[in-house]
């Protein structure tokens, strides 16, 4: 009798701990707990050779409860950008990149990236451009970061 009882007093336990854990799990989920919180690192970008055009790229590391989403960059280094997503070797113009909440973004060569257009001069390898970045439903709205200017063939995997 008296170990059954134990035994009955120890599943309580564990199905409290499970509740919480789903509770938890449904809340980093949902959305609705905090607004997006961004940093951003790693960013670069490649040197272009042949044309006034240049991709950039950085990882953007959302530690909030809310989506956010990329709208744009703006740099001295270019007249226009924009924002690209890639599916196989199709890349396609949109108006936001998406980084979800607890997740992150992770733009780079070969993937999603920002393209910067009518370039305002040839960027040199090791020469450091600030862009700024603007988010939608994120703290803060606008984070500003100077990234170096690589090889053409730089890939921070390899
Ligand atoms: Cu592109």
């Amino acid at each position: 009798m008296r170990r059954r009882a134990l035994l009955g007093a120890l599943g309580g336990v564990v199905a409290v701990a499970a509740a919480t854990g789903a509770a938890t799990g449904l809340t980093g989920h949902s959305g609705g707990h905090g607004p997006a919180k961004l940093t951003v690192s790693g960013g670069y970008i490649p040197q272009p050779l042949l044309t006034d055009e240049a991709a950039a790229y950085v990882t953007v590391t959302n530690t909030g409860g809310t989506d956010a989403q990329l709208t744009s960059v703006s740099t001295a280094l270019a007249a226009h950008t924009t924002l690209h997503d890639t599916t196989g070797t199709t890349m396609r113009q949109v108006t936001a990149l998406t980084v979800p909440a607890g997740g992150k973004l992770a733009l780079g060569t070969g993937g999603d990236h920002m393209m910067l257009e009518t370039l305002t001069h040839k960027p040199k390898v090791g020469e450091r451009v600030t862009l700024r970045l603007h988010f939608a439903h994120a703290v803060p709205a606008t984070i500003t970061v100077t990234v170096p200017v690589r090889p053409t063939t730089y890939s921070p995997k390899g």
